[in-house]
Protein backbone atom coordinates (compact mmCIF):
# COMPACT_ATOMS: atom_id res chain seq x y z
CA UNK A 1 0.00 0.00 0.00
CA UNK A 2 1.39 3.65 -0.51
CA UNK A 3 -0.46 5.25 1.75
CA UNK A 4 -1.19 3.58 4.79
CA UNK A 5 1.29 1.68 6.89
CA UNK A 6 0.36 -1.56 9.54
CA UNK A 7 2.66 -2.68 12.25
CA UNK A 8 1.84 -5.69 15.18
CA UNK A 9 3.11 -5.00 18.51
CA UNK A 10 2.35 -7.98 20.58
CA UNK A 11 -1.58 -7.95 20.61
CA UNK A 12 -2.05 -4.40 19.42
CA UNK A 13 -2.29 -3.25 15.94
CA UNK A 14 -0.86 0.10 14.30
CA UNK A 15 -2.57 2.04 11.22
CA UNK A 16 -0.65 4.60 9.91
CA UNK A 17 -2.24 7.22 7.77
CA UNK A 18 1.10 8.13 5.24
CA UNK A 19 0.57 10.77 3.31
CA UNK A 20 2.64 13.14 5.42
CA UNK A 21 3.26 15.42 1.98
CA UNK A 22 -0.23 16.37 2.07
CA UNK A 23 -0.84 16.46 6.10
CA UNK A 24 -2.01 13.00 5.30
CA UNK A 25 -5.25 14.10 3.69
CA UNK A 26 -7.42 11.82 2.41
CA UNK A 27 -7.98 10.65 -0.73
CA UNK A 28 -10.02 8.26 -2.58
CA UNK A 29 -6.53 5.83 -2.53
CA UNK A 30 -5.84 6.31 0.99
CA UNK A 31 -9.72 5.71 1.79
CA UNK A 32 -9.49 2.07 -0.42
CA UNK A 33 -6.10 1.28 1.35
CA UNK A 34 -7.50 1.95 4.94
CA UNK A 35 -10.03 -0.21 4.23
CA UNK A 36 -7.86 -2.92 2.97
CA UNK A 37 -5.85 -2.29 6.02
CA UNK A 38 -8.89 -2.95 8.26
CA UNK A 39 -9.98 -5.56 6.69
CA UNK A 40 -6.27 -7.34 6.69
CA UNK A 41 -6.36 -7.17 10.94
CA UNK A 42 -6.02 -10.49 12.33
CA UNK A 43 -8.80 -10.14 14.71
CA UNK A 44 -7.22 -14.11 16.35
CA UNK A 45 -4.03 -12.10 17.35
CA UNK A 46 -4.96 -8.57 17.62
CA UNK A 47 -6.61 -7.31 20.66
CA UNK A 48 -7.04 -3.13 20.27
CA UNK A 49 -6.23 -1.09 17.69
CA UNK A 50 -4.41 2.39 17.77
CA UNK A 51 -5.11 4.37 14.11
CA UNK A 52 -2.90 7.81 13.87
CA UNK A 53 -1.38 9.73 11.52
CA UNK A 54 2.53 9.66 9.59
CA UNK A 55 4.86 12.82 11.13
CA UNK A 56 4.90 15.38 14.12
CA UNK A 57 2.22 17.81 12.30
CA UNK A 58 -0.69 16.28 11.20
CA UNK A 59 -3.35 13.63 12.17
CA UNK A 60 -5.49 13.85 9.32
CA UNK A 61 -6.02 17.62 7.73
CA UNK A 62 -8.92 16.75 6.30
CA UNK A 63 -10.83 15.26 3.05
CA UNK A 64 -8.71 16.17 -0.01
CA UNK A 65 -9.58 19.28 -1.59
CA UNK A 66 -8.07 19.00 -4.73
CA UNK A 67 -9.77 15.55 -5.35
CA UNK A 68 -12.81 17.04 -3.81
CA UNK A 69 -12.63 20.51 -5.67
CA UNK A 70 -13.94 18.98 -9.37
CA UNK A 71 -16.38 16.49 -8.04
CA UNK A 72 -19.81 16.37 -9.29
CA UNK A 73 -23.23 15.57 -7.44
CA UNK A 74 -23.32 11.87 -8.05
CA UNK A 75 -18.60 11.85 -7.69
CA UNK A 76 -19.59 14.03 -4.25
CA UNK A 77 -22.07 11.42 -3.02
CA UNK A 78 -19.79 8.43 -4.13
CA UNK A 79 -16.81 9.95 -2.08
CA UNK A 80 -18.84 10.50 0.74
CA UNK A 81 -20.50 6.84 0.93
CA UNK A 82 -16.62 5.51 0.27
CA UNK A 83 -15.44 7.47 3.69
CA UNK A 84 -18.69 6.35 5.22
CA UNK A 85 -18.35 3.06 4.34
CA UNK A 86 -14.67 3.12 5.97
CA UNK A 87 -15.48 5.37 8.96
CA UNK A 88 -17.93 2.88 9.64
CA UNK A 89 -16.29 -0.26 9.60
CA UNK A 90 -14.04 1.72 12.07
CA UNK A 91 -16.75 2.69 14.49
CA UNK A 92 -18.16 -0.88 14.32
CA UNK A 93 -14.97 -3.05 14.05
CA UNK A 94 -15.00 -5.75 16.68
CA UNK A 95 -12.42 -4.47 18.97
CA UNK A 96 -11.35 -0.97 19.96
CA UNK A 97 -9.88 1.39 18.12
CA UNK A 98 -7.99 4.40 19.60
CA UNK A 99 -7.20 7.23 17.66
CA UNK A 100 -3.76 8.55 18.43
CA UNK A 101 -4.11 12.64 17.30
CA UNK A 102 -0.76 13.93 16.65
CA UNK A 103 -1.59 17.36 15.94
CA UNK A 104 -4.41 18.57 12.42
CA UNK A 105 -7.41 16.47 12.78
CA UNK A 106 -9.57 19.03 11.06
CA UNK A 107 -12.77 18.23 8.80
CA UNK A 108 -12.47 14.81 7.68
CA UNK A 109 -9.61 14.31 10.36
CA UNK A 110 -11.84 14.98 13.06
CA UNK A 111 -14.41 12.81 11.76
CA UNK A 112 -12.27 9.63 11.18
CA UNK A 113 -10.92 10.78 14.97
CA UNK A 114 -14.70 10.46 16.01
CA UNK A 115 -15.50 7.19 14.00
CA UNK A 116 -13.05 5.66 16.79
CA UNK A 117 -13.53 4.29 20.24
CA UNK A 118 -11.60 6.41 21.88
CA UNK A 119 -9.50 9.48 21.17
CA UNK A 120 -6.21 10.90 22.84
CA UNK A 121 -4.26 13.91 21.53
CA UNK A 122 -0.40 15.64 21.29
CA UNK A 123 -0.90 19.23 22.80
CA UNK A 124 -0.28 20.28 19.34
CA UNK A 125 -3.66 18.77 18.30
CA UNK A 126 -5.98 20.88 16.91
CA UNK A 127 -9.90 20.20 15.70
CA UNK A 128 -12.69 21.63 14.16
CA UNK A 129 -14.93 21.66 11.34
CA UNK A 130 -14.27 23.63 8.43
CA UNK A 131 -16.60 22.80 5.96
CA UNK A 132 -18.79 25.26 5.69
CA UNK A 133 -16.07 27.99 5.06
CA UNK A 134 -15.51 26.00 2.28
CA UNK A 135 -19.15 25.76 1.05
CA UNK A 136 -20.16 21.71 1.94
CA UNK A 137 -21.21 20.26 4.80
CA UNK A 138 -19.40 17.99 6.89
CA UNK A 139 -19.83 14.80 4.45
CA UNK A 140 -17.84 12.37 6.86
CA UNK A 141 -20.19 11.76 9.43
CA UNK A 142 -19.83 14.88 11.41
CA UNK A 143 -22.72 16.69 12.08
CA UNK A 144 -23.92 13.39 13.56
CA UNK A 145 -21.10 12.04 15.68
CA UNK A 146 -19.74 15.35 17.29
CA UNK A 147 -23.05 16.23 18.30
CA UNK A 148 -23.30 12.86 20.10
CA UNK A 149 -19.64 13.15 21.55
CA UNK A 150 -20.17 17.18 22.73
CA UNK A 151 -24.03 17.89 22.68
CA UNK A 152 -26.03 19.18 19.95
CA UNK A 153 -25.44 22.90 21.38
CA UNK A 154 -21.09 22.86 21.01
CA UNK A 155 -21.31 20.68 18.13
CA UNK A 156 -23.68 23.44 16.01
CA UNK A 157 -21.08 26.17 17.56
CA UNK A 158 -18.45 24.40 16.08
CA UNK A 159 -19.78 23.28 12.86
CA UNK A 160 -21.20 26.56 12.23
CA UNK A 161 -18.40 29.22 12.98
CA UNK A 162 -16.17 26.78 11.41
CA UNK A 163 -13.63 27.23 14.25
CA UNK A 164 -10.39 25.66 14.96
CA UNK A 165 -9.75 24.36 18.54
CA UNK A 166 -6.58 23.85 20.38
CA UNK A 167 -6.01 20.52 22.25
CA UNK A 168 -7.06 21.87 25.49
CA UNK A 169 -10.23 23.13 25.01
CA UNK A 170 -11.25 19.81 22.80
CA UNK A 171 -10.21 17.84 25.97
CA UNK A 172 -12.76 20.68 27.57
CA UNK A 173 -15.47 19.96 26.07
CA UNK A 174 -14.79 15.89 26.16
CA UNK A 175 -13.94 15.49 22.47
CA UNK A 176 -10.45 13.82 23.55
CA UNK A 177 -10.10 11.68 26.76
CA UNK A 178 -6.31 13.12 27.27
CA UNK A 179 -3.67 15.65 25.94
CA UNK A 180 -0.12 14.69 26.42
CA UNK A 181 3.00 17.09 26.36
CA UNK A 182 6.45 16.95 25.30
CA UNK A 183 8.93 16.02 28.07
CA UNK A 184 11.35 18.69 28.60
CA UNK A 185 14.10 18.87 30.89
CA UNK A 186 15.15 21.89 33.35
CA UNK A 187 16.77 24.04 30.48
CA UNK A 188 13.70 23.84 28.35
CA UNK A 189 15.05 21.91 26.36
CA UNK A 190 12.36 18.81 24.46
CA UNK A 191 13.93 15.72 25.34
CA UNK A 192 11.01 13.47 24.62
CA UNK A 193 8.34 14.45 21.52
CA UNK A 194 5.00 14.81 22.29
CA UNK A 195 4.35 12.62 19.43
CA UNK A 196 6.34 9.91 21.12
CA UNK A 197 5.09 10.38 24.51
CA UNK A 198 1.45 9.98 22.19
CA UNK A 199 2.28 6.54 20.56
CA UNK A 200 3.83 5.84 23.95
CA UNK A 201 0.55 6.57 26.04
CA UNK A 202 -1.65 5.01 23.14
CA UNK A 203 0.07 1.66 23.28
CA UNK A 204 0.12 1.74 27.26
CA UNK A 205 -4.03 2.02 27.05
CA UNK A 206 -4.03 -0.76 24.01
CA UNK A 207 -2.09 -2.90 26.34
CA UNK A 208 -4.19 -2.66 29.01
CA UNK A 209 -7.15 -3.14 26.91
CA UNK A 210 -5.22 -6.07 25.25
CA UNK A 211 -4.84 -7.57 28.60
CA UNK A 212 -8.77 -7.88 29.30
CA UNK A 213 -10.60 -10.67 28.30
CA UNK A 214 -10.88 -10.28 24.84
CA UNK A 215 -15.05 -11.60 24.40
CA UNK A 216 -16.26 -9.60 27.34
CA UNK A 217 -14.51 -6.30 25.51
CA UNK A 218 -15.45 -6.76 22.25
CA UNK A 219 -19.37 -7.36 24.43
CA UNK A 220 -18.62 -3.95 25.82
CA UNK A 221 -17.87 -1.87 22.67
CA UNK A 222 -21.16 -3.53 20.93
CA UNK A 223 -23.35 -3.09 23.68
CA UNK A 224 -22.38 0.77 24.39
CA UNK A 225 -22.35 1.13 20.31
CA UNK A 226 -25.74 -0.24 19.99
CA UNK A 227 -27.29 0.65 23.31
CA UNK A 228 -26.62 4.37 22.46
CA UNK A 229 -28.50 4.10 19.20
CA UNK A 230 -31.41 2.60 20.92
CA UNK A 231 -34.41 3.52 23.56
CA UNK A 232 -33.45 2.25 27.46
CA UNK A 233 -35.63 -0.24 27.21
CA UNK A 234 -34.21 -2.05 24.45
CA UNK A 235 -30.56 -0.55 25.34
CA UNK A 236 -30.60 -2.94 28.57
CA UNK A 237 -31.94 -6.29 26.43
CA UNK A 238 -28.86 -5.84 24.06
CA UNK A 239 -26.48 -5.29 27.17
CA UNK A 240 -28.69 -8.62 29.04
CA UNK A 241 -27.90 -10.54 26.09
CA UNK A 242 -24.18 -9.40 25.13
CA UNK A 243 -23.57 -10.04 29.10
CA UNK A 244 -25.11 -13.53 28.72
CA UNK A 245 -23.03 -14.39 25.74
CA UNK A 246 -19.59 -14.35 27.92
CA UNK A 247 -20.91 -17.21 30.01
CA UNK A 248 -19.65 -20.51 29.41
CA UNK A 249 -16.45 -19.02 27.81
CA UNK A 250 -13.15 -20.09 28.64
CA UNK A 251 -12.35 -16.51 29.58
CA UNK A 252 -15.18 -16.31 31.78
CA UNK A 253 -14.05 -19.17 34.00
CA UNK A 254 -10.49 -17.95 34.06
CA UNK A 255 -11.41 -14.68 35.03
CA UNK A 256 -13.96 -15.68 37.85
CA UNK A 257 -11.80 -18.61 38.58
CA UNK A 258 -8.66 -16.67 39.15
CA UNK A 259 -10.65 -14.11 41.60
CA UNK A 260 -12.05 -16.58 43.54
CA UNK A 261 -8.19 -18.25 44.06
CA UNK A 262 -7.10 -15.33 45.13
CA UNK A 263 -9.71 -14.72 47.31
CA UNK A 264 -7.93 -18.14 49.50
CA UNK A 265 -4.74 -17.25 48.46
CA UNK A 266 -3.40 -13.53 47.09
CA UNK A 267 -0.49 -15.14 46.38
CA UNK A 268 -2.27 -17.25 43.58
CA UNK A 269 -2.17 -16.52 39.89
CA UNK A 270 -2.46 -12.87 39.71
CA UNK A 271 -2.61 -12.58 35.66
CA UNK A 272 -4.89 -14.27 33.67
CA UNK A 273 -3.90 -15.20 30.76
CA UNK A 274 -7.16 -14.81 28.54
CA UNK A 275 -7.22 -16.78 25.62
CA UNK A 276 -10.00 -15.07 23.59
CA UNK A 277 -12.45 -18.07 23.79
N1 LIG B 1 -6.48 18.39 1.16
C1 LIG B 1 -5.45 18.35 0.30
N2 LIG B 1 -4.21 18.80 0.57
C2 LIG B 1 -4.02 19.33 1.77
C3 LIG B 1 -5.04 19.40 2.75
C4 LIG B 1 -6.33 18.90 2.40
N3 LIG B 1 -7.35 18.87 3.26
N4 LIG B 1 -4.53 19.99 3.84
C5 LIG B 1 -3.24 20.25 3.58
N5 LIG B 1 -2.91 19.86 2.33
C6 LIG B 1 -1.62 19.96 1.66
C7 LIG B 1 -1.38 21.40 1.22
O1 LIG B 1 -2.01 21.65 -0.01
C8 LIG B 1 0.13 21.37 1.10
O2 LIG B 1 0.50 20.73 -0.12
P1 LIG B 1 1.64 21.35 -1.09
O3 LIG B 1 1.16 22.72 -1.39
O4 LIG B 1 2.88 21.35 -0.24
O5 LIG B 1 1.66 20.42 -2.26
C9 LIG B 1 0.56 20.49 2.23
O6 LIG B 1 -0.57 19.69 2.57
C10 LIG B 1 1.00 21.25 3.46
O7 LIG B 1 -0.06 22.13 3.80
P2 LIG B 1 0.18 23.70 4.10
O8 LIG B 1 1.34 24.21 3.32
O9 LIG B 1 -1.12 24.37 3.92
O10 LIG B 1 0.60 23.62 5.64
P3 LIG B 1 0.38 24.73 6.74
O11 LIG B 1 1.11 24.28 7.93
O12 LIG B 1 0.67 26.09 6.23
O13 LIG B 1 -1.18 24.69 7.07
C11 LIG B 1 -3.29 23.60 7.54
C12 LIG B 1 -1.74 23.54 7.65
C13 LIG B 1 -3.85 22.27 8.05
C14 LIG B 1 -3.80 24.72 8.49
C15 LIG B 1 -3.70 23.89 6.11
O14 LIG B 1 -3.02 22.96 5.26
C16 LIG B 1 -5.15 23.75 5.89
O15 LIG B 1 -5.94 24.66 6.24
N6 LIG B 1 -5.57 22.63 5.26
C17 LIG B 1 -6.95 22.40 4.93
C18 LIG B 1 -7.70 22.01 6.20
C19 LIG B 1 -9.16 21.82 5.91
O16 LIG B 1 -9.89 22.75 5.51
N7 LIG B 1 -9.62 20.58 6.09
C20 LIG B 1 -10.97 20.22 5.89
C21 LIG B 1 -11.10 19.73 4.51
S1 LIG B 1 -12.80 19.57 4.07
C22 LIG B 1 -18.18 15.11 1.88
C23 LIG B 1 -17.14 14.27 2.12
C24 LIG B 1 -16.12 14.70 2.90
C25 LIG B 1 -16.09 15.95 3.44
C26 LIG B 1 -17.13 16.79 3.17
C27 LIG B 1 -18.18 16.38 2.40
N8 LIG B 1 -19.26 14.68 1.05
C28 LIG B 1 -18.94 13.89 -0.07
C29 LIG B 1 -20.54 15.28 1.22
C30 LIG B 1 -14.97 16.37 4.19
C31 LIG B 1 -14.49 17.62 4.01
C32 LIG B 1 -13.22 18.03 4.55
O17 LIG B 1 -12.53 17.32 5.24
Amino acid sequence: MDYVLYEQKDAIGIITINREKALNALNSQVLDELNEAFDAVDLNTVRCLILTGAGEKSFVAGADIGEMSTLTKAEGESFGKKGNDVFRKIETFPIPVIAAINGFALGGGCEISMSCDIRICSENAMFGQPEVGLGITPGFGGTQRLARLVGAGMAKQLIYTARNIKADEAYRIGLVNDVIKATVDEAGNITVSAKDNLMAAAEKMAGTIAKNAPIAVRNCKKAINDGLEADMDKAIVIEEKLFGDCFETEDQKAGMGNFLKKKDDPTKVKVVDFKNC
